[in-house]
């Protein structure tokens, strides 16, 4: 990277340390989450690793007061980013009655806050598209200036619900952008027994929209295609598809073992572009990153992550008896 490419697109010293930052505790979050998981204090894991760089470029570029967006599984950065906090994340994964995305309820990473504007999410992959459309719809008749964002795999552009959502949104106009997080496998199955077009933005074309594919390791460069999606989107020239290119540094989840279906040395290969550690060396480069500031984000991290840690686990359940809540009317 060379230096200062932040300050040519506008973002300040002080918003690139904070794009760091909250990559940096979407990671150390997710690592947590895997330790109490093999510790056999949290069911399940899904996991954002290397990909953090992808969704704080994305979110960073959105209205973070006013859109909406529609994550997926693995977008702990865009809600981090969106102000959902680590306690948040540990209640959902522990399953505590507090945990504001459902109440304990849901599967761990379904992400939701209303106050946030972070739309609730099912388990079947890409339902979570159309929703956005829904959005940008909705902005669009009410003369509202929101732009919607959804995100999904490559695995899940082979869906009907993108599709569908893709057609509608680019027939229509509407301010929505839809980003695909290509992380080179959906479970087990490689990219190249996914898709017979080169790139997942090459679908774009078909409906009308803009499409670009994108070094998802780099949070710079995907700040500079979603800004440019963002501003067509607000300009009214309607829907985007942007492909994010990077590796899915971890498992599926925390059920899956990959040695089945890939090599560690393709795993340690991948490490090498982690677009954390890129864009840390890149910060430190341009003396943006010096030593001091590193340290108080370190402990900043750490506390965050100890913190909700333990917050989490002392939390107490929901009361069986409410069980059946928001299933049947009271
Ligand atoms: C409709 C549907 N089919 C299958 C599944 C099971 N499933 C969960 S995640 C996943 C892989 C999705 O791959 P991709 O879209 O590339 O996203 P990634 O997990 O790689 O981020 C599958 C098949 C599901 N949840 N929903
Ligand atoms: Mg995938």
């Amino acid at each position: 990277m060379g230096k200062n490419r932040h300050e040519a697109l506008g973002l300040s010293d002080e918003t690139v340390l904070e794009m760091y930052e909250t990559m940096l505790l979407a990671r150390r979050l997710d690592e947590r989450l895997w330790k109490l998981n093999r510790a056999g204090k949290i069911p399940f894991v899904i996991s954002g690793q290397g990909q953090e760089a992808a969704q704080i470029g994305a979110a960073f570029a959105l209205d973070r007061s006013k859109d909406y967006v529609a994550p997926y599984y693995r977008d702990m950065g865009v809600v981090l980013a969106f102000g959902m906090t680590a306690r948040e994340l540990m209640l959902s994964a522990f399953a505590k009655a507090e945990d504001p995305n459902s109440g304990g309820r849901q599967m761990p990473s379904h992400f939701s806050s209303r106050k946030l504007r972070i739309l609730t999410q099912s388990s079947p992959v890409t339902t979570q598209v159309a929703h956005a459309v829904g959005v940008a719809l909705a902005a669009r008749m009410k003369g509202e200036d929101i732009v919607a964002y959804a995100s999904f795999g490559e695995g899940s552009s082979n869906q009907g619900d993108f599709h569908e959502s893709a057609n509608f949104a680019g027939v229509h106009k509407l301010p929505v952008i839809f980003m695909c997080e290509n992380n080179q496998y959906a479970i087990s199955v490689p990219l190249k027994k996914q898709l017979a077009c080169e790139r997942v933005s090459d679908r774009a074309a078909g409906y009308g929209m803009f499409g670009k594919t994108v070094d998802g390791n780099d949070p710079l460069a995907v700040y500079e295609v979603m800004k440019e999606a963002v501003d067509r989107a607000r300009r009214g020239e309607g829907p985007s598809l942007i492909e994010t290119v990077s590796y899915r540094l971890t498992p599926h989840s925390s059920d899956d073992d990959d040695m089945t279906y890939r090599t560690k040395e393709e795993v340690e290969e991948a490490k090498k572009k982690d677009g954390l550690y890129v864009f840390q060396s890149y910060l430190k480069d341009c003396g943006v990153l010096t030593e001091e500031k590193e340290k108080a984000i370190n402990e900043r991290v750490d506390f965050a992550v100890d913190d909700a840690t333990d917050y989490a686990e002392q939390a107490p359940y929901a009361e069986p008896e409410s069980a059946l809540r928001y299933v049947y009317e009271e």
